[in-house]
């Protein structure tokens, strides 16, 4: 019988085999205006995503509640808002983020609050996100086999 996370043989395991890497991962770029983000957002079904910059460095997440809060006016939404403001006006620069060599403990912890996590180098390279389905996926795995 498992006592603490620390009894779990998973917690020190590396989390590299759960990432999902960049190239699968829907982005936008900072300088894209409000409009492709969020067309972006609709075809992929993802409610956010991250904000890359041209050297593939992470530097923000957007979000479909972002850009509505954006486009909303005194009175009315503003349509136009999605042609004049760029996701560099309106991404949260605050990401949860994690190293690619970091202990699944840690992942683990950070998932309670964020539904994902980007994965990035001290340099902020992004190589892809840790979600929490792919998290709680190997926990039933485990608890299912043991
Ligand atoms: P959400 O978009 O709020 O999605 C919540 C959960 O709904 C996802 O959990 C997944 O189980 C399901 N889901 C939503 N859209 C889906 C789709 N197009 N295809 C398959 N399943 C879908 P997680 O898989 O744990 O993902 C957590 C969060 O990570 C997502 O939150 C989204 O913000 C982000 N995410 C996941 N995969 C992504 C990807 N390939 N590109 C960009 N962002 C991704």
């Amino acid at each position: 019988m498992l006592h603490t996370l620390k009894d779990l043989p998973l917690s020190d395991k590396d989390i590299a085999p759960l990432i999902i890497s960049a190239d699968k991962v829907a982005h936008v770029q900072m300088n894209n205006p409000l409009q492709h983000a969020l067309l972006v957002l609709i075809k992929s079904g993802y409610t956010a995503i991250p904000v890359l910059d041209a050297s593939y460095r992470l530097r923000g997440l957007i979000s479909k509640s972002l850009i509505l809060d954006a486009m909303l006016g005194d009175e009315d939404f503003e349509l136009e808002r999605l042609s004049t403001l760029t996701v560099n006006n309106v991404m949260a620069k605050d990401v949860p983020c994690i190293r690619p060599d970091a202990p699944f403990s840690k992942a683990l912890s950070l998932l309670i609050n964020h539904s994902f996590l980007c994965v990035v180098d001290e340099e902020q390279a992004f190589s892809g996100i840790l979600t929490r389905r792919s998290t709680l996926a190997l926990i039933s795995k485990y608890l299912h086999q043991h």
